[in-house]
């Protein structure tokens, strides 16, 4: 009889509407939604602060701005995304999985928009150390495959060890912008003046970083030791703040009281 039913499509149909969307869950999940939501007001606040500061910066350090102000525009339509159900989904996890066989959400869109965003972020510390092309280059090239091969394993519902795989490349790329920044461009920082700024900085990205991979390895979509979706994405968006806003605060702040050290470097890139 129940065989029946499922057999047929109009019922099917019918049955559909009962399963809660994405986009539904977000809208029910005040926590959730919440994490959302507070992203989009910051990041429109750092939008307009952003274009105000940057209105006597000139030179080559207007391309810092540019990056900086790259940020907060990537994040609201990451986070407006996400809000509107466009790049959120439920997937089926894999056998093997914590949750196998369980629909759960996920938030993907954040791994596609960081290609965006911490390239830009990438940019601003880079062409703040005075570093060269190659480098630069290096340090983004290899985040954009940490950010892929990352939004790979969290969409990945065919095979467990594949997920796990992905999430392993991901680590090897992450890997590789941590020693730019942490083994390649304080030397040139220090050689461009700036060794103090880009120490607070590149201290503060390489902590909040870290934990990136940390939450997606304990929440849904790894091991989910935390299985609240809301708590996931709270965790990612609080990161957000300080590795996005603070950060780019900070970056630009520095920036537009010292022009004359930036503008005076003698950078490969934007030597307008
Ligand atoms: C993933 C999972 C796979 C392994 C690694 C990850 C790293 C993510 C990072 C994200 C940083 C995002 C920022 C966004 C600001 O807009 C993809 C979570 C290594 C480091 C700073």
């Amino acid at each position: 009889m129940i065989e029946h039913a499922l057999a047929d499509p109009a019922l099917v149909q019918l049955a559909q509407p009962l399963q809660e969307s994405a986009y539904d869950i977000v809208q029910n999940d005040t926590l959730l939604a919440s994490s959302l939501w507070a992203n989009v007001a910051l990041a429109g606040l750092a939008i307009l602060a952003f274009i105000y500061m940057g209105r006597d910066i000139t030179g080559r350090a207007r391309l810092i701005w540019v990056a900086v102000l790259l940020v907060p525009l990537v994040s609201i339509s990451s986070y407006s995304s996400l809000l509107s159900g466009l790049t959120v989904d439920t997937i089926v996890m894999p056998e093997g999985h914590a949750l196998a066989g369980q629909e759960v959400f996920s938030s993907w869109g954040r791994y596609l928009t960081w290609t965006l965003s911490t390239p830009a972020i990438l940019v601003g510390l880079g062409l703040l150390a005075g570093t060269d092309f190659t480098k630069l280059f290096t340090a983004v090239t290899m985040d954009i495959g940490m950010c892929v091969t990352g939004l790979a394993a969290a969409l990945i519902v065919e095979s467990h060890l594949l997920r796990w795989v992905f999430y392993a490349i991901s680590c090897a790329f992450f890997l590789a912008v941590v020693y730019v920044l942490l083994a390649e461009w304080p030397a040139d920082a220090a050689a461009a003046g700036t060794s103090e700024i880009f120490g607070t900085l590149k201290l503060l990205t390489v902590v909040l970083w870290f934990g990136y991979p940390i939450v997606w390895f304990v929440g849904v979509e790894g091991v989910a030791l935390v299985e609240d979706p809301a708590i996931v994405s709270w965790a990612y968006s609080a990161l957000d703040i300080f590795a996005k806003y603070v950060f780019a605060f900070l970056l630009l702040n520095w920036v537009r009281n010292n022009l004359d050290v930036v503008n005076s470097n003698p950078s490969l890139l934007g030597s307008s």
